[in-house]
């Protein structure tokens, strides 16, 4: 890193050697990558040394925001001690063993166990698997079908990104594999209607009861459904919306699968999304949050009710990551759950800060191209609109969004745009004054926006 010549020359050596995820590398490469060095509280600084205010928290995963020392100094004590070791011959590390204590506290005494991975994306292939396994060794090997929903993201790995429903993902590879069926999202400023929201927050749960009896309820394992979606556009569903899905899942015996990758961890005003929305899942893919992004490190929650047929029943679950459970990014994480717990950050979201964004948020919707927003504790969205009042969009929404995203950008904002949502997900530890000017520069890209779509 000290190495001055390479850093200069850094954006071509990337140009030459660097396949990055999700990118256009022809369209990249012309432009040029920004290179960011180093971050402190929930501001990243590139290599001009241009400060950014970081309302994506990364990539909805730095919780307990930049720069934190203790969680450093954590791991680096695990990695002088014990820098590896597994958990598969009868074996365990300190660390993991109480991380996974850790995390089942969090959970009303609901998910009392848990199995490490790596990602959010081993996490969903880790489940996938289980859920599978749990009907076989109930004796119905014949429920194997997963229930999830278009514009839905699950992870890029094949189960994953099959699980997910991004249609543009499932070009490349030939996904998704057998087995997984796709019902819709609960996005009611696209697609409600003339529906009220909670009119349609009801019909699109009923979706998953006429999928239940088109595939037959005796062939369907599982439905698996962020709490609310994050990639596909901080979806956050009517009011209506869980507690049927909940009611559905539970007259059908199939399991419910809360994908808890964003929403865990404090993101909405809960320790877990599922809480907020007062269901509960059998089965919680997790990471992201869990270690605020510092070290890599996932994992999948079990119910009671499926642990028991996993610990009791099963025998061996042959299954698996050189990883799992890796003391470092187990202390790692550790160190960040006790940051959360020690600052309140949960509570501090739930009461304070979440309802302050949400005001700031709102206080958008006078502008002109703002149609509707949405917040819930640290995650929200901005819906752009052609026309307010019809509900009617941009024909290039994908072109109102990078506006306004760029702009933001110029001004120091960095926040996410999907097609023409305005998505945030900022650091738990942001301040009143760091918010308000979230939504300052926002206002000046919105301004920007309309002025060049010219509308
Ligand atoms: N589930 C959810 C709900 C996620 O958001 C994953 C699973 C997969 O996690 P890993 O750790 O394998 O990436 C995610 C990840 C985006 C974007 O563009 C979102 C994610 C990953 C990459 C990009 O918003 N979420």
């Amino acid at each position: 890193m000290n190495d001055k010549p390479a850093l200069s020359n850094l954006a071509a050596i990337d140009a030459a050697h660097h396949l990055h995820p999700f990118s256009d590398m022809k369209k990249l490469n012309a432009a040029g990558t920004r290179i960011i060095e180093r971050a402190e509280g929930v501001h990243i600084y590139d290599s001009t040394g241009k400060r950014y205010l970081d309302a994506f928290a990364g990539l909805w995963c730095v919780n307990v925001g930049y720069g934190r020392r203790e969680i450093a100094e954590a791991a680096s004590r695990q990695m002088q001690e014990l820098p590896y070791y597994n958990s598969f011959f009868g074996t365990t590390t300190p660390p993991t063993t109480l991380l996974a204590q850790k995390i089942a506290s969090h959970t009303d005494g609901k998910l009392n166990r848990v199995f490490f991975t790596n990602s959010g994306s081993e996490a969903s292939d880790t489940w996938f698997r289980m859920a599978r396994v749990y009907w076989k060794v109930l004796g119905k090997p014949e429920k194997t079908l997963v229930i999830a929903r278009r514009n839905a993201y699950h992870g890029s790995t094949v189960a994953g990104a099959s699980l997910g429903g991004m249609k543009w993902m499932h070009e490349q590879g030939n996904l998704p594999i057998e087995g997984i069926h796709h019902i819709g999202q609960p996005y009611w400023y696209a697609e409600g209607g003339d529906l009220s929201p909670a009119e349609f927050g009801l019909k699109v749960a009923r979706e998953l009861e006429e999928k239940i009896d088109e595939l037959g309820e005796d062939r369907v394992a599982a439905f698996v459904a962020e709490p609310i979606q994050g990639a596909g556009g901080v979806i956050i569903p009517p009011e209506t919306y869980w507690p049927e899905i909940a009611r559905i899942c539970k007259a059908r015996n199939i399991l419910l699968v809360s994908d808890e990758v964003i929403c865990g961890f404090g993101r909405l005003g809960t320790w877990f999304g599922h809480q907020h929305y007062g269901f509960e899942p059998d089965l919680a893919p997790i990471a992201k949050g869990l270690s605020s992004g510092y070290l890599p490190i996932g994992g999948v929650l079990m119910s009671d009710r499926v642990a028991e047929v996993m610990v009791e029943e099963l025998g061996d679950f042959y299954h698996g990551f050189t990883y799992s459970g890796h003391p470092v990014c187990a202390a790692a994480a550790l160190e960040n759950i006790r940051i959360i717990e020690e600052e309140g950050l949960v509570e501090r979201v739930r009461d304070d800060i979440g309802p302050y964004f949400a005001a700031g948020l709102k206080s958008l919707e006078d502008h002109p191209m703002v149609g509707e927003v949405q917040s819930v504790g640290l995650i929200g969205a901005v819906q752009l609109a052609a026309d307010k009042k019809t509900r009617e969009r941009f024909k290039d929404g994908e072109r109102a969004g990078v506006e306004v995203r760029n702009h933001c950008l110029t001004n120091g904002l960095v926040l996410r745009a999907t097609g023409d949502r305005m998505l945030y997900s900022p650091p738990l530890i942001v301040t009143r004054a760091e918010v308000d000017e979230m939504i300052d520069t926002t206002r000046k890209g919105l301004d920007h926006g309309w002025k060049v779509m010219g509308e």
